[in-house]
């Protein structure tokens, strides 16, 4: 059975437009009209953050390898990302949504869900506060947002987009409304469908989200799986239960897991710490947080608690360094004496928000490929459920214990994450 409908809500995605290409022209005011690209440059193998709309007219776009931009745009004007810079001007947006109400998620430097169901009796419907939240951000900023205005996260999101620039699009309550909003789209505008799902559902013949809300759903689920299936089924009705998060900080966000039987051997402790180090990551991302350290918590078999920390050079939201350097710690720093390991667990310290890092403006080529990889899994996730997209490592780890009592996967599931010690 599925969980009740939660009662509507007024949701606001605020997104703004070109956002550093247009806090580079805003600072050097002579960069305007002219085709700005903000990014690493041609000759240092970096890629593109952002693009002037006048840039991506010759067919710039974000992550796009420079070099490649530059060939589109030869007469593209480049610009160093200036993240303090940028934290800033996000810094002073938020200012303006702090007005309107606490229930503030941001997703990035320059784009944000509101939840405004408790602010309409004292500002007016959620309509009338994106436009002021709109008017504001530009008198008080300088800077032009586009906006969505709907009854959930998805269909805001989808809204905020459609009219750029300085777009404001309202997607009025109700199924129907929903519906009728949605059925001309594309569905590479469904939440987690990329160009390559796009590509296969249009081979099935799913061209516009109205195809897929019309579509057959018993076809649909044989062709791609019951879980991402039903997820399109619904986005495709405009449904969305996934409400504004606008949680505090953590101080920590951490993962353990406690073992049915005693791990003995290093092999199995790695794959629990991988595991570990793959779940802490993609939370840190879905906060948009980084971690500057890491602790490793072990229980042994004597149930004595013991506990190492390390600092990064670099703050992290990828899975391979927390992992890392879990594994060193276990590795050189710890000592079993022929006693095994009851829990094992790893907490990401030091939490940083993307606008606090003014390091690493040019992340070199690998870890951004690892973040783009990343990013890409968490998607996948989103939209298949969570056991679909695992690594190799993991997935080594269902083959193997299958059939191996003390190690089957259901150990990991009877085990209490009980070291969720951030969210
Ligand atoms: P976006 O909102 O995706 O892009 P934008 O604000 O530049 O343009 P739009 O008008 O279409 O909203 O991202 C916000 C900023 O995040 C963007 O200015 C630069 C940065 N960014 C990257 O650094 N890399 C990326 O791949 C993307 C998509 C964005
Ligand atoms: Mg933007």
């Amino acid at each position: 059975m599925s969980a009740p409908a939660p009662p509507p809500r007024s949701i606001v995605h605020v997104d703004l437009d070109q956002f550093y290409a247009a806090v580079e022209v805003l600072d050097f005011p002579e960069l305007k009209g002219k085709p700005v690209i903000v990014g690493g440059r041609p000759d240092s193998r970096g890629i593109v953050c952002t693009a002037s709309y006048e840039a991506r007219v010759f067919g710039v776009r974000s992550a796009m390898a420079s070099a490649t931009a530059a060939r589109l745009c030869p007469k593209g004007i480049w610009r160093s990302p200036r993240m303090e810079r940028y934290g800033e001007k996000s810094r002073e947006v938020r200012a303006v949504f702090d007005r309107y109400t606490d229930q503030i998620e941001p997703l990035s430097l320059d784009e944000a869900f509101l939840d405004l169901t408790g602010s309409i009796k004292l500002f007016g419907c959620a309509e009338k506060i994106a436009q002021r939240i709109k008017q504001e951000i530009h008198a008080e900023t300088g800077l032009v947002a586009s906006a969505g205005v709907a009854e959930n996260k998805f269909l805001a999101k989808v809204a905020s987009d459609l009219k750029k620039p300085n777009g404001l699009v309202v997607v009025p309550p109700g199924r129907e409304n929903a519906q009728r909003f949605l059925a001309p789209l594309p569905v590479s505008r469904l939440w987690g469908v990329g160009p390559k799902s796009a590509e296969v559902l249009q081979k099935l013949g799913f061209h516009t989200v109205g195809d897929i809300a019309r579509g057959d759903e018993a076809f649909l689920v044989s062709r791609l799986g019951r879980a991402q299936a039903e997820h399109l089924i619904a986005l495709s009705h405009g449904i969305d239960y996934r409400s504004v998060e606008s949680g505090e900080r953590p101080k920590s966000i951490g993962k353990e897991n406690s073992f049915a039987t005693d791990l003995y051997d290093l092999d199995s402790m790695e794959r629990e710490l991988l595991a570990c180090a793959d779940d802490i990551a993609r939370r840190l991302r879905a906060r948009a947080l980084r971690c500057a350290g890491v602790t490793l918590k072990v229980r042994l078999s004597d149930l004595t608690r013991h506990s190492r920390a390390e600092m990064f050079d670099e703050p992290t939201d990828v899975a391979e360094p927390i992992f890392q350097a879990a594994v060193r710690m276990l590795k050189t720093r710890f000592e079993f004496k022929g006693q095994g390991a009851r829990l094992l667990g790893i907490a990401a310290t030091h939490l940083l928000t993307l606008d606090e890092i003014t390091a690493s403006l040019f992340p070199d080529e690998r870890s951004e490929r690892r973040r783009r990889v990343a990013a890409t899994v968490d998607r996948l996730r989103a939209r298949f459920g969570d056991g679909t997209v695992t690594r190799g490592r993991l997935l080594e780890k269902r083959e193997r214990t299958t059939g191996t009592p003390s190690e089957r996967p259901e150990d990991m599931d009877r085990s209490k994450p009980s070291g969720n010690t951030g969210v």
